[in-house]
């Protein structure tokens, strides 16, 4: 018989199917309590943990450790979700026209605003003699990297401090980095569900279509994810900070606090960082606080509509009267 409540982790999340799993019971499609649906302030992502009812209602939510999260694509303005409770953001690019170092760190303040350790993932490396500059230049970006290739399985096992049982990794990066090729390999097999359709471009490539949270035989998680064409940030400040931290210790040394490290006497950073970088810094920096001030506007348009609908209300009351 089925236990009444159960805690499951969503392997998959449409708008309203959700796939959850139960390690003892396997994999079951549930949908949101009516209640959950009217109040949810958390809507259930890929790798949450959820209170089930009979295996077919979730009722709850649980608090999540960490998110990933992107600003929505398209007209609405708001966070997306992509992934609860990962523990490693395994940031894939491949070492062909894929790799660049400024589109990294726009994945690393992702990884960073989400509470994730990001480990960059270089794959493809049999495309190259030598892979050591590549290895160089990301190591500036990132202390934890790793050069691998999904192909041929070279350097997968240097994954593996991460993969351990309980433990929960993304894949992320650009469409064709290798990331479901990489997951194969760790998985020891297609990770393609009975029944599932899956499509193929011209080239007869397979791309990932949703997020999907798979088991790895030892226990481990891994989330896969399609590429994404463009990556907007959700993110503050901080985390653009965390992202480029020898910049931000560098600034601490500047003559003036406010210092935009362009051109200002005693600037400690300016001339001491790649260039290249420092632009990338300043636009992050840029982008976020833009960011900032549209999430001010929208919180207090939202309040204002909320005010004004208390006034209707009111005024109805008051007609009543
Ligand atoms: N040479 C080489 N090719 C690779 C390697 N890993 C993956 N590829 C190829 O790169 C292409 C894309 O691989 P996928 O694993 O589908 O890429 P993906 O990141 O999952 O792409 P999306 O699902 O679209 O986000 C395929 O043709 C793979 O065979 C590698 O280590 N070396
Ligand atoms: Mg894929
Ligand atoms: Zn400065």
């Amino acid at each position: 018989m089925h236990h009444a409540v159960e805690t499951a982790r969503v392997v998959s999340a449409a708008r309203e199917r959700f796939l959850l799993s139960i390690p003892t019971a396997g994999e079951f499609y549930a949908a949101l309590s009516g209640h959950l649906r009217h109040t949810a302030t958390l809507w259930p992502a890929t790798g949450d943990w959820v209170t089930v009812r009979d295996r077919a209602t979730i009722e709850d939510v649980h608090p999540r450790r960490t998110a990933i999260v992107r600003k929505r694509a398209g007209t609405s303005f708001g966070e997306q979700v992509l992934a609860a409770n990962v523990d490693t953001v395994l940031i894939v690019t491949g070492l062909d026209h894929d790799y660049n170092p400024r589109r990294l760190e726009r994945y690393l303040v992702l990884a960073a605003e989400s509470g994730a350790q990001p480990v960059v993932v270089l794959n493809k490396v049999d495309l190259h003699a030598s892979v050591a500059a590549f290895v160089d230049e990301t190591s500036r970006l990132c202390p934890d990297v790793v050069p691998i290739s999904a192909r041929t399985g070279e350097g997968v096992d240097g994954l593996e401090s991460r993969l351990t049982p309980g433990q929960t990794s993304a894949l992320i990066g650009s469409s064709g980095a290798g990331k479901s090729t990489l997951l194969n390999r760790l998985l020891g097999r297609s990770h393609m569900r009975t029944g599932e359709v899956r499509e193929s471009d011209h080239r007869g490539r397979h791309t990932t279509t949703h997020r999907e949270l798979l088991t790895l035989p030892n226990g481990a998680f891994v989330i896969d994810m399609p590429g994404l064409r463009e990556l907007q940030l959700w993110a503050d400040p901080e985390s653009v900070g965390e992202a480029f931290a020898e910049i931000e210790e560098l600034a601490q040394q500047c003559r003036y606090r406010d210092c935009q490290h362009q051109g200002e006497p005693g600037c400690a950073v300016e001339g001491h960082v790649d260039s290249a970088r420092l632009a990338s810094y300043r636009k992050l920096q840029r982008e976020v606080a833009h960011l900032e001030r549209q999430q001010d506007l929208n919180a207090s348009l939202l309040e204002k509509r909320k005010w004004k609908a208390i006034h209707k209300a009111h005024r109805n009351i008051d007609k009543r009267s």
